[in-house]
């Protein structure tokens, strides 16, 4: 799906503001909006999270539908042209009123849908706009939750009567089984966008590189009559290449390529016409894949140094933030890290656009996180298979072109040892789905918990093998030599294996500020003692392509004894400021050249 664009063709109308806003009743019904909102309702930012905007524990806790509602209006100069209604991101369900008739249905919190309102608008009339989101997450959506549960992250599990009796007696709650808050609303932008009659409805972008040579392989979809075209346009707007028609190979003699910074990141535009339709759209030339222990960007072996991350930060929530994503990113170059990980959903397209600029590398992933916690198989009980697959389309769809994006990860932690069957067939089939659906044939993985890795028959069987493991902080906890033997026998373990592996999430939560002389947990001190001696293992293994901390920041979770204001194993606060192993992993990473470790 393309991204909204402003040129001689197209407009944009940004809807961003405040909205009238309101919680349902608890009912867990979606209510109907009706006159009654109207004089009963409060107002609230768009885009943002709902959950921190209001001094009342209900926006935080709530669960189930909320409404947002606003008039939109066409202005006469553009009545004549095809207007759509586009949402980036509602999460995780909405529904779309236009005038009391629902013009769009959507599941999912974190990828992009849209209406076509054009005969629905009259020229100078207002019309009502009300988008009902529902916040529920269970076993057929993604993330899971465990909707009507009590528990996470404390010791309500313990044989003690009247505790047994109070989770009985206790109000049912909205229970993620995914550690970062469940912030929900419209958390991305909602704009009106117009384009001709005859539009370009998408365009897919590969590239591949001969000796010098840039090979781009285009193809144009379009509705409507009129002569398609395409042309290569350099970074400094020279004309270079032009073709006909609605697909074909354009060669570049001499081609520069999109290389993760300190290198260029090169980018072209690809400017596309279909009558009097126009979209331009930036790319790379770029290739990436994995070959034997190496994962090549353009033939050379990149090593991933940088994060898992999440769009966390204070008041917005999952709002979209594009202040902190500039932040982040400038954080990321500053620390010497060439990449990141969406975990654990897709992030607003503006972030991918910045890193496809700023030369930072990204290992894209769905919202399929929290797939497990059950005591029955959850591949034979859950409903979300269509739904992932659906996931993974609309994934595809929106970032195919990006040349940031050099990996798909279909999710993470999954519950894949207590039925390792079960898990086996349905991650193996989803692989090979998304495999055939990237046009780029991009590698392919899911990010698998520290589990007992000689059940697990499928995480093997992934391009790049991706594991999160917390040797030293949830096992073996503060005892880092014993934490570097256990790594090192399960290391030998995947050795075998003959992949590349990423550590995906290794960390320990530290609490900025809290020093010690002899480095415990929880300290500054041991936050460093741990990446110290975990990276020192790596190091050692020429295998390990890649090491992504956890996490970049500090973040937002549901409440827990576990849970001091959130998760705290950011190397950064949640308001950016580095700890202490923010320096440490600096220092080592700018020692670190982004091509040819270890080899
Ligand atoms: C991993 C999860 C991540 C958590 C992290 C932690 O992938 O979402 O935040 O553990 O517990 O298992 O800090």
């Amino acid at each position: 799906m393309l991204y909204p664009e402003i040129n001689e063709a197209r407009s944009v109308i940004d809807l961003s503001g405040p909205w009238y806003f309101r919680l349902d009743d608890g009912s867990h019904d979606e209510g109907k909006a009706d006159s009654d909102f109207i004089g009963h309702d409060s107002l609230i930012a768009v885009p943002a999270s709902y959950n921190d905007l209001k001094e009342n524990p209900e926006y935080r806790k709530h669960y189930g539908w909320a409404y947002y509602r606003r008039t939109i209006i066409i202005p006469r100069a553009l009545c004549s042209e095809r207007i759509m209604l586009r949402f980036d991101a509602v999460t995780h369900y909405a529904k779309v009123y236009l005038d009391g008739e629902l013009i769009a249905e959507h599941k999912g919190g974190f990828l992009p849908f849209e209406a076509d309102i054009t005969e629905k608008v009259k020229s100078g009339r207002e019309a009502e706009l009300i988008v009902a989101v529902d916040n529920r997450i269970n076993h057929s959506t993604l993330p899971m939750g465990n909707e009507g549960g009590t528990a996470f992250f404390g010791s309500d599990n313990a044989d003690v009567p009247s505790v047994i009796a109070a989770k009985k007696w206790r109000k049912p709650t909205n229970l993620p089984n995914f550690d970062f808050f469940n912030y929900a609303g419209i958390n991305r932008p909602v704009r009106i966008y117009t384009t001709p009659k005859s539009y370009i409805d998408d365009i897919t972008i590969t590239t591949d590189i001969e000796g010098n040579d840039g090979v781009i392989s285009f193809s144009v979809s379009a509705k409507g009559s009129g002569k398609t075209t395409v042309e290569i346009v350099d970074r400094e707007g020279k004309r270079i290449a032009e073709a006909e028609g609605t697909e074909g190979v354009i060669r570049i003699k001499d081609a520069h390529l999109w290389w993760p910074y300190p290198g260029d990141p090169y980018l072209y535009k690809a400017v596309a016409r279909h009558g009097d339709d126009v979209y331009s759209l930036e790319f790379g030339i770029r290739t990436a894949e994995v070959n034997g222990l190496d994962f090549l960007i353009n033939g050379r072996p990149f090593y991933f140094k940088g994060f898992g991350k999440h769009e966390d930060t204070a008041i917005h929530g999952r709002g979209f933030d594009f202040v902190m994503d500039m932040k982040d990113v400038s954080m990321i170059h500053w620390m010497g890290a060439n990449s990141f990980r969406t975990s654990h959903y897709p992030y607003a397209e503006e972030m991918y656009q910045l890193c496809d600029r700023e030369g930072i590398v990204i290992i894209d992933e769905t919202p399929a996180v929290g797939i497990g916690g059950t005591t029955e198989d959850i591949y034979k009980i859950g409903s979300f298979r269509k739904h992932h697959e659906d996931v993974i389309k609309d994934l595809i769809a929106r970032d195919k072109n990006h040349p940031s994006v050099v990996m798909w990860s279909m999710g993470n932690e999954p519950d894949v040892v207590s039925y390792p069957d079960s898990a086996y067939e349905y991650w193996h089939s989803l692989y090979e789905y998304t495999k055939a659906l990237d046009p780029a044939g991009r590698p392919v993985t899911f990010v698998c918990n520290q589990n007992n890795y000689e059940r697990d028959r499928i995480t093997r069987e992934m391009d790049v093998v991706c594991i999160n493991r917390y040797y030293g902080w949830y096992n073996l906890s503060g005892d880092m030599e014993a934490a570097a033997y256990a790594l090192n026998m399960e290391l030998d373990f995947w050795e075998e294996i003959g992949k590349p592996l990423i550590i995906t999430e290794y960390g320990a939560d530290t609490l900025p500020g809290f020093h010690l002389s002899s480095p415990e947990m929880f300290s500054e001190e041991f936050q460093i003692l741990y990446y110290r001696t975990m990276n020192g293992e790596f190091d050692k293994r020429k295998f390990i392509i890649g090491e992504h901390p956890w996490n970049f920041a500090d973040f937002s979770t549901i409440q827990g004894p576990m849970r001091a204001d959130g998760n705290r194993k950011g190397l950064l606060t949640r308001d950016r400021r580095p700890k202490m192993a923010a320096h440490y992993f600096r220092k080592r990473w700018l020692a670190i050249p982004d091509f040819g470790y270890k080899r």
